[in-house]
C-alpha cells in the first residue's frame, strides 16, 4: 500500500485545499494529513478563524483523505514519515525546495497551487463585510459543520 502524507492549517477551507488533497490522494492508495494545531499555528504565525478541532473534523470528512494527525511542530515530519511508513511526501507549490531534506526518506513531491483564492484572500474580504453578515455567514459554515458531523 503507497502512502502518501501532507500537511496544513486547511483554515475556511476552500477549492484550493480540496484539489491538492484529491491529487496527492490519486499518488497513493492512503492519504494521511497533519492538521495544525492551533498553538503551532502561533509559532506558523497564522490565527486560524476555526479552531483545531473544527478544522480536524472538516479535513477528516472527506473521501479523499484516509487519517487525520495533529500537526505540532515542524520537525515531525520525519519520524512521521517512518511511523506511518509514507512513500511520498506532498504539499503545494509554494513550499517548494523547503522540504527536500525529506528525500533520503521518501518521494517528495510539490504540486502547483490553485491560483486566486487563498485562507488569506478570503480574510481580507469577509473584513469587509459588516457584522450582521458574518453573523449569517457563520450561522451557515455552522450549519455546514453540523451537517460534516451528522455525516460521521
Ligand atoms: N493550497 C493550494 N492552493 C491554494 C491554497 C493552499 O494548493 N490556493 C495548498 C497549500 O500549498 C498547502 C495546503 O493547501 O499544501 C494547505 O495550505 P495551508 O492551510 O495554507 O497550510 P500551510 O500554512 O501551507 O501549512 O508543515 C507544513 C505547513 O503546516 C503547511
Amino acid at each position: 500500500m503507497k502512502t502518501v502524507i501532507t500537511y496544513g492549517t486547511f483554515d475556511l477551507f476552500h477549492i484550493g485545499h480540496l484539489r491538492i488533497l484529491e491529487r496527492l490522494r490519486q499518488l497513493g492508495d492512503r492519504l494521511v494529513v497533519g492538521v495544525s494545531t492551533d498553538e503551532f499555528n502561533s509559532i506558523k504565525g497564522k490565527q486560524s478563524i476555526y479552531s483545531y478541532q473544527e478544522r480536524a473534523a472538516i479535513v477528516e470528512a472527506l473521501s479523499c483523505v484516509d487519517l487525520v494527525i495533529p500537526e505540532d511542530n515542524w520537525q515531525q515530519k520525519q519520524q512521521d514519515i517512518q511511523h506511518y511508513t509514507v512513500d511520498i511526501f506532498g504539499i503545494g507549490s509554494d513550499w517548494q525546495g523547503k522540504f527536500d531534506e525529506l528525500e533520503s526518506l521518501c518521494q517528495v513531491v510539490y504540486l502547483p497551487r490553485t491560483p486566486t483564492i487563498s485562507t488569506t484572500e478570503l480574510k481580507k474580504s469577509l473584513s469587509k463585510v459588516d457584522a450582521q453578515s458574518i453573523s449569517q455567514i457563520k450561522q451557515g459554515l455552522d450549519s455546514v459543520l453540523n451537517l460534516v458531523k451528522a455525516l460521521e
